[in-house]
């Protein structure tokens, strides 16, 4: 078997997906997602410049030995471009893999673990009022967990995750309005002064049974965090996310002596160099890679595993910004981890992107069901995809009141 040629696609229903499809000489081809939100168009270039003819020839089989060609063969290693091209090259790999073998992915893992796998959804107001109307939308949908963010009183704009007009359900992760990023202000006292009493409100409304989460997005110093964990730990979160900045594997520890909360980070990494202290010094309890930012399958099975080992267990990144088929092949990942904690969901279920990528996998009362379909199980329609091309978008670049640079 060898592969003939492999084409890559940026566009989607309000998205910049990148779809990398794989064909061979044997009419089996397969699809995979180098979607790096925000910067769509330098994995797509990687894959077409440099990966995408070494690949023609080569037996698709040898999904192994062509992840280590790519990331070995490249002297300079790693980063967000490098592994997000090489995942949808794997994930293309392993979806030829199960359609040869006509076996769902999940069976060549090990088969279920489970049935259905736990996800949660993204809750958000402009302020906490409006949250609670959202989260009452999502518990009466069936969702079992939820992420809560709202606006917070006399910070000067909208942060990360927040809606800016009441009712308005949206996630802003890309601004396609200009032509640079747009500027956003945050206040770290005010953030921490206001978030515990909003948490309290949420557990006075909904009780303790609904699993609620919250997203710092590394926007607090190791003490803050500390000190932050410390006063919500009586809301008894599913987990806090991200609450310092993700490059720093020490930066938990200070939190750790502190606090008992669930920490669940992850989102920007990129390889198990960058979480295999966290994990193995048992500083996290979820570890939220993404298949597309971290290599695809081949490697992110490899840091489950690793994760396994320590108790912690995954909760894989699931932004709107993940394609259909990254989520397919995280499904698979769920459905047979021993170590499956929850699954970020925020994708499928509109009827553009339905077309776009044909699928059985299904979402329903707050659980994924993955399909059984042969290999990852998704398809993609190339005559819809004509309906779609690139543009390009931002994520809003973040200050501090003084104007210093802060983390988004
Ligand atoms: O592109 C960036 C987003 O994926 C990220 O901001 C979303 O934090 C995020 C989350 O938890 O989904
Ligand atoms: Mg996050």
């Amino acid at each position: 078997m060898k592969i003939t040629d492999a084409t890559v696609f940026i566009g989607g229903p309000d998205k910049n997906y990148v779809t990398l499809k794989i064909m061979t000489d044997e009419g089996i081809y397969g699809v995979g997602d180098a979607t790096l939100n925000n910067r769509e168009t330098l994995p797509a270039a990687y894959l077409k410049e440099y990966l995408i003819p070494c690949l023609i020839g080569k037996d698709p089989r040898n999904s192994e030995d062509l992840w280590q060609y790519f990331y070995r063969g490249a002297y300079f290693r790693r980063g967000p471009i490098s592994m997000a091209a090489f995942a949808a090259i794997d994930m293309a790999l392993w979806d030829i893999k199960g359609k040869v073998a006509g076996l769902p992915l999940y069976q060549l893992f090990g088969g279920k673990s489970r049935e259905g796998a736990l996800v949660y959804a993204h809750a958000t107001g402009s302020d906490l009022e409006d949250l609670v109307d959202s989260v009452a939308r999502y518990k009466e949908q069936g969702y079992k967990a939820i992420r809560v963010q709202c606006g917070i009183p006399g910070m000067p704009t909208s942060s990360y995750g927040v809606a800016e007009t009441k009712g308005d359900n949206k996630n802003y992760i890309t601004d396609f309005t200009g032509a640079t990023p747009k500027e956003e202000v945050w206040d770290s006292d005010i953030y921490m002064r206001y978030m515990p009493d909003a948490l309290a409100k949420l557990r006075d409304t909904f009780g303790f049974d609904l699993k609620l989460l919250h997203d710092v997005h590394h926007r607090l110093l190791p003490r803050e965090a500390a000190e932050f964990a410390k006063e919500i730990e009586q809301y008894r979160l599913f987990w806090l996310e991200d609450p310092t900045p993700a490059d720093d594997q020490d930066a938990l520890k200070l939190l750790r002596h502190h606090s008992t909360i669930p920490i669940a980070i992850g989102e920007v990494f990129n390889s198990i160099w960058d979480c295999n202290k966290l994990i193995e010094n048992e500083l996290i309890d979820f570890i939220r890679v993404a298949v597309t930012y971290a290599g695809g399958i081949t490697h992110v099975k490899r840091i489950v595993d690793l994760a396994g080992l320590h108790n912690v267990r995954t909760g894989f990144h699931g932004a709107p910004s993940h394609s259909p088929v990254s989520m397919a092949a995280q499904a698979h990942l769920n459905a047979w981890a021993p170590n499956f904690g929850i699954q970020e969901y925020l994708v499928l279920g509109t009827e553009e992107c339905d077309a776009l990528f044909p699928s059985q996998h299904k979402m329903t009362d707050g659980m994924f069901y993955v399909s059984d379909e042969p290999g990852l199980g998704v398809d993609f329609d190339e005559t819809e995809a004509q309906r779609y091309s690139y543009e390009q978008g931002f994520h809003p670049v973040v200050r501090l009141q003084d104007g210093t640079l802060w983390n988004y």
